[in-house]
């Protein structure tokens, strides 16, 4: 019986430290100018009136080659400069992603992106050029738990802006050891009421 519990109680902790799975979007499965929307698990892509959120095929570009998204027209190509919507089906952790094509001075806002939280808007985050041009400038919102939805907006760089990369943990956030051991701690204490119980 107290080996039974024991391994129950083991289970237990194996579920509970088992890390949050990653997702990485590279978006080079997808053709060029092919409209995004929900072809990648936990995330759906949109954009505001005719626009749409669009491959677009630029292996000059140092992100993941050949390809990453931008904003563009629906019945046209890609302008990169648009506003656009990225959701997830449930909260998740450690969102980052690359941004590509600023001609904005290093150090400089290129654009900004509104950070929901459990479906509240909490903050904007001023997403900064760290190498510009052909090079990935990486963004990090890691610090923001539990994001539901990103809005991109106040796109400065006139020919606009593309996105690459896209990274983040889905499902259970990976919990801080003191709530392991108090679940450990828990565990046991059930494994001793029930053998005091039997007697
Ligand atoms: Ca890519
Ligand atoms: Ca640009």
């Amino acid at each position: 019986m107290k080996s039974r519990i024991l391994a129950l109680a083991l289970f237990a902790l194996v579920l509970v430290v088992m890390p949050a799975r990653a997702d990485l979007i590279t978006f080079d499965d997808l053709t060029d100018n092919t409209i995004v929307t929900n072809q990648y698990a936990h995330v759906t892509f949109s954009a505001f009136g005719d626009e749409r959120v669009k491959i677009t095929t630029q292996a000059a570009y140092n992100g993941t080659k050949p390809n990453f998204i931008c904003t563009g027209p629906v019945a046209g190509y890609i302008d990169c400069t648009e506003n656009f919507v990225i959701e997830f089906d449930a909260a998740v952790q450690n969102v980052e992603f690359d941004a590509l094509g600023n001609q904005t001075a290093v150090g400089g806002v290129f654009a900004k992106v509104d950070i929901y939280q459990n479906f509240v808007y909490t903050a904007t985050f001023d997403m900064l050029v760290t190498q510009g041009n052909l090079d990935p400038d990486h963004q990090d919102l890691s610090a923001y738990s539990d994001i539901t939805k990103l809005v991109f907006h106040s796109n400065t760089d006139g020919a606009g802006t593309g996105y690459d990369n896209l990274s983040f943990d889905a499902g259970v956030p990976v919990p801080e050891p003191a709530s392991v051991l108090l679940v450990a701690v828990g565990l046991i204490g059930i494994g001793g009421l029930a053998r005091k119980s039997r007697l």
